[in-house]
């Protein structure tokens, strides 16, 4: 199975004006991706309810929209994003609690509403997940967040990332395209078709492939993880700057790129091998992001969903001078 999705759409949620647009946007996306009215109906008051939510603890945020792929079709994940005080999460959780919005629902009705609903809390601000899909649709068997953003929302995005799954094997590739725009999104682009056709190759295989495909675009930095939960271990081979850590709970590592341009000029990909024994997440990004973070000093946020993680080091690290993307997968051991 083949994963890749969509840039992620920012909604600023600064007065309480911003709270029917969002609803709006969330709604439209909802029916363009062939939700039912009742399924768009869902959709749209959980982006009314996460925003007022987030008006009322955190005064001005952001609604985090994007589709998502699953089993069949896609769905749909709303975040919720601030830098405010920070909310006890089970008193919001509890009955009969409203945001203060006209709908008056709370974020206990969200939670049975969506599929799958998550959120973080801390003194430097908070995150609410929620993933809704269409009757008859289930999410996918891979817990995985990433959030994507393109500089000053040029619809074309220079970084790309591409996902594919099979029985005990998840790979993974970012590719960060030179520059920004257009032509980078074409140099991206040339490579992550490449991967795709053969997304299970050795990653050393797959770079040298992208290289060829590359040339004659500007190039890019490109990154391959390539899990398989019957060997546990992760086969990791990169050039150029995208970052990749391999956490588990208790510690983590970096995974080292070699120097050099795909589509241009780089000395050898050599691979990798890390063993993966129990529970760990892997998070590729590109160099929108800054690398000076440390999940440590978010207690807990380890074990909270992937997509969670992504924003949070997105709203916290990201450099705002280039295209980003954050890709985080969970990476369970009882998945073979
Ligand atoms: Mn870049």
């Amino acid at each position: 199975m083949n994963l890749y999705g969509s840039l992620t759409t920012v909604l600023p949620i600064e007065d309480s004006s911003q709270v029917g647009h969002a609803r709006r946007v969330a709604q439209r996306l909802a029916e363009s991706l062939d939700f039912g009215d009742t399924d768009a109906g869902r959709v749209a008051l959980a982006a009314t309810e996460l925003a007022t939510n987030l008006l009322k603890h955190a005064h001005h945020g952001a609604l985090h929209l994007r589709s998502i792929p699953a089993s069949t079709g896609f769905g749909i994940e709303i975040i919720a994003v601030d830098r405010g005080p920070g909310f006890n999460l089970s008193e919001c959780l509890t009955d009969g609690f409203s945001t203060g919005g006209t709908q008056g629902t709370g974020l206990g009705a969200l939670m049975r509403q969506a599929q799958c609903f998550d959120a973080y809390s801390d003194s430097r601000g908070s995150a609410v997940l929620v993933q809704l899909y269409p009757r008859n649709v289930s999410a996918l068997p891979l817990r995985v967040g990433v959030n994507q953003h393109s500089l000053a929302d040029d619809p074309a995005c220079g970084d790309t990332w591409h996902l594919a799954i099979d029985e005990h094997r998840i790979s993974a590739l970012v590719i960060d395209g030179i520059g920004h725009g257009a032509d980078a999104q074409e140099a991206s682009a040339a490579g992550a078709i490449v991967f795709a056709a053969e997304p299970f190759a050795e990653p050393e295989t797959s770079i040298a492939d992208m290289h060829q495909a590359m040339s004659g675009t500007r190039g890019g930095a490109a990154a391959v993880a390539l899990f398989d939960a019957r060997l546990k271990t992760l086969r990791f081979a990169g050039i150029g700057n995208i970052g990749a850590s391999l956490l588990s709970p208790e510690k983590g590592r970096g995974l080292a790129s070699h120097p050099g341009i795909v589509g241009s000029h780089f000395r050898k990909a050599r691979a990798f091998d890390y063993p993966v024994e129990g529970d760990h997440l892997l998070i590729m990004y590109s160099d929108g992001l800054q690398s000076r973070w440390d999940l440590r000093d978010y207690p807990g946020l380890v074990h909270r969903h992937p997509a969670l993680i992504a924003a949070l080091l997105h709203r916290d690290f990201c450099r705002g001078r280039d295209d980003v993307t954050v890709l985080v997968i969970a990476l369970e051991a009882s998945r073979d």
